[in-house]
């Protein structure tokens, strides 16, 4: 069969390519060799032909004006944004003279990859990049922004991302969606809960911000941020107390369920509704509708996680349906991430055997701030692609900084000039997705795909698999694998992989079927990857790690006593950073707002469409006051990483902080405060 890319016309398979569990089966509607329209493939299925609003509109962003198609140099001051365009050749040679150099004088280490998922596509996120700055020996990067905290947390409980299959979670009759807007970032997940309903299920949102999600389910309870252990506790407390557990899977599929009924004893419904500020009836009312419904589905978020408690958080939450045996039944359990039912062949994709030397020093991404200003052996450049960390990373202050040093030598691989390529001395245009080939695999539901280009690079853009080949051979490296072609990365990803739900998957396999489904071993996959092979209420392995060993409430650090916390979460029509320059979404956003507890804005005179500044020890941004009572008193939530608005500089990540979660390195955005004021 011919190639997508060599018909002009025609309808093709595709798979969107941004960070979000959905991962939608697309299709690519082709007239004249271009892209007129992004539609959902009927075919997929879990996401079965809908998709959002955000990819319907990709087409003006593939062939968008602004889009990238040299490789530019900076003429400006850093920052200023001015470029003028230059050749590949030039552009790959410089990279490399000056990393030859730094290299010779300052050690490869000297030299920091930054990157995330921008593109969620394996062998251009994690794949030839790997392998070149394995090779290289540069600083590497604990790429820890998104997921790290909570997803250690439920490894201790679960032993890996294991959740319940999102197909079945239509036969639940109870979902609770805790610590995640899935109407914004699952949709699908929304459309399987709305099925449950259409059966009788109820759906229950815990947040601390009653949106999109809040306002679609039939009960929300709002929490106080960084609390969600301490109800998960109270929860267990009742449970235990009133009988409402199930012994038997107990005894055969956990360990420490003794240990944890003891333990719970000391969250009784005063005191954990003091804590979370989730009134005592409604309490009592949430555990016993918990312990008395089955299937029960817990759909654990990210949101809940971005704390200095998260991981614990997490490791909480997934210890719930084991109490009352949800695992058994069809739709019932929890799901947090789903990764490690499509595991592939990392080693074989990443190559660590390339690394000159085992203890290169690792950095952790959310401290890119503290990296650029105060490393004894400093970072001497950076190279950035997949992501743009002056707007989404905490503390941008710092970065800002650090990205201005004169003596930094900044390359920016992306298909936009981001707040970040504004401080690069060279900037290379990257392909889209459709432009690529490459393997996905969602981190929610159970199937991969793969992606075949559908057309032509646009100008002279150019995948990251083919810049780190370009690089590789700049760089005078000869090993063969940098050199592998994109097919071959691929089949190498799926060679001896080891995961028994995907037997003996192939290259023309992936091709022929599109959609490929892992299968499960059973619902809960015993013998579990934790050290016991059970679920782990109580883990010695916690233990041995520093932590508690039991579920436990840990307080959120109080790090100053400006008067508020702040929640800056992601909004419905930017993906992270992404789509936040452009028109369209901007004005299905309107603006960036600040929502405030009617009583906190009254007493300061805030009245909703007031402009106000944010600020604390670390920043300021101004933002538009939205007053009601979507959250409790002393929080504040705003949407969205903007990085342009008449309000004056929106910039939430200035005021967030670059702590470091209980667990995984993790980001700890929303336990920051703030004081804010009418401006
Ligand atoms: N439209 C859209 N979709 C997206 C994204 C996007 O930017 N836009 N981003 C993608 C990415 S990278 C990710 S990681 C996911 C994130 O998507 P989600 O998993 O939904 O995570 P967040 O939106 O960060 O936060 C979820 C909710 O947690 C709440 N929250 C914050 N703190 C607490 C707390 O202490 N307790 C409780 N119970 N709730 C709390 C927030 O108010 C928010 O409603 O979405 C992905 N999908
Ligand atoms: N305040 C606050 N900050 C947050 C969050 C929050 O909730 N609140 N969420 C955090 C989370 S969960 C995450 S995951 C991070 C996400 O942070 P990022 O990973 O930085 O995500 P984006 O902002 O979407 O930026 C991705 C960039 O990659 C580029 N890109 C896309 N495809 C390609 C490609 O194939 N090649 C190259 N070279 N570039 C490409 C895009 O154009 C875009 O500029 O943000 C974090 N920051
Ligand atoms: S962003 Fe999410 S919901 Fe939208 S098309 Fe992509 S995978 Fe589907
Ligand atoms: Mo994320």
């Amino acid at each position: 069969m011919a190639s997508p890319v060599s018909q002009s016309d025609g309808v093709f398979h595709s798979v969107c390519s941004l960070d979000c569990p959905d991962q939608c089966g697309l299709l690519v509607h082709k007239q004249n060799g271009k892209i007129v329209k992004i539609t959902g493939d009927p075919e997929h299925p879990v996401t079965k032909g809908n998709i959002c609003n955000k990819v319907r509109h990709m087409t003006e962003r593939i062939y968008d004006a602004k889009r990238l198609t040299h490789p530019l140099r900076r003429v400006g001051n850093k920052g200023e944004g001015r470029f003028a365009p230059i050749s590949w050749e030039e552009a790959i040679g410089e990279i490399a003279e000056r990393w030859k150099k730094l290299i010779a004088e300052e050690g490869a280490e000297s030299i920091l990859p930054y990157s995330f998922y921008g593109n969620m596509g394996r062998i251009n996120t994690e794949g030839m990049d790997r392998r070149f700055f394995h090779r290289l020996g540069a600083s590497r990067l604990d790429r820890t922004i998104c997921n790290s905290a909570g997803n250690v947390g439920y490894t201790y409980t679960m032993g890996g991302s294991i959740g319940t299959d999102p197909e079945e979670t239509i036969h639940a009759k109870l979902l609770i969606m805790w610590g995640i807007n899935a109407v914004s970032t699952n949709q699908h997940q929304v459309v399987l809960a709305e099925q449950a309903r259409k059966n009788g299920a109820q759906v229950v949102a815990i947040d601390v911000h009653k949106n999109q999600t809040g306002r679609w389910a039939d009960w929300f309870i709002p929490i106080l941020p960084g609390t969600d252990s301490a109800l998960a506790l109270g929860m267990m407390h009742i449970l235990f107390a009133e009988n409402l557990v199930d012994e038997a899977f107990l005894q055969t599929y956990t360990v420490g369920h003794e240990a944890l009924r003891e333990h719970v004893r000391a969250y009784d419904p005063a005191t954990v509704s003091s804590i979370t500020g989730v009134p005592e009836q409604d309490l009592y009312r949430l555990a016993r509708l918990y312990g008395q419904t089955t299937p029960s589905f817990i759909r654990i978020g990210n949101g809940l996680q971005h704390h200095d408690n998260g991981g614990m958080s997490v490791r909480t939450i997934a210890c719930l349906p084991a109490l009352t045996g949800q695992w058994q039944y069809k739709g019932g359990g929890a799901l947090k991430g789903n990764s490690k039912f499509l595991e592939f062949n990392r080693q074989a994709l990443q190559r660590p055997d390339l690394l000159p030397k085992q203890d290169i020093r690792i950095i952790n991404m959310n401290q890119l701030g503290n990296a650029l200003l105060s490393l004894d052996r400093p970072i001497r450049s950076l190279y950035v692609y997949n992501s743009n960390p002056a707007v989404v990373a905490p503390e941008t202050n710092k970065v800002i900084a650090g990205l201005a040093r004169e003596d930094l030598f900044t390359v920016v691989h992306d298909l936009f000039v981001t707040e970040t390529a504004k401080y690069a001395d060279l900037v290379l245009p990257a392909t889209s997705s459709f432009e690529n080939t490459d393997f996905y695999t969602s981190y929610w539901h159970h199937y991969v795909q793969i992606q075949q280009p559908v057309i032509e690079p646009v100008g002279e853009s150019k995948s990251n698999t083919e810049v780190f080949r370009l690089l590789a051979k700049a760089m005078g490296f000869t090993e063969q694998a940098l050199q592998d072609s994109d097919e071959e990365l691929i089949r190498q990803a799926w060679e001896h992989h080891q995961n028994p739900g995907l037997p003996d998957l192939t290259y023309e396999q992936l091709l022929e079927r599109q959609y490929v489904k892992a299968k499960r071993n059973g619902r809960l996959p015993v013998p579990l990857p934790t050290p016991s092979g059970k679920i782990e209420l109580y883990s010695a392995r916690m233990e041995a790690d520093g932590l508690p060993p039991l579920p436990a409430y840990l307080p959120p650090v109080e790090e100053s006593d400006y008067p508020f916390r702040f929640i800056p979460g992601p909004n419905h029509n930017f993906l992270n950073s992404t789509f936040s320059n452009s028109e369209k979404h901007i004005r299905l956003e309107k603006e960036p707002k600040l929502h405030i507890h009617a009583s906190d804005a009254a007493s300061l005179g805030i009245v909703s469409g007031d402009r106000v500044k944010v600020w604390n020890q670390r920043g300021e941004c101004y933002l538009i006051a939205a007053v009601g009572e979507n959250v409790l008193p002393g929080v504040l939530v705003s949407q969205g990483l903007w990085v342009d608005s008449p309000a004056g500089k929106p910039f939430v990540n200035a005021l967030t902080p670059d702590r470091i979660a209980d667990m995984g390195g993790g980001a700890t955005f929303f336990s920051g405060r703030v004081a804010i004021q009418k401006v």
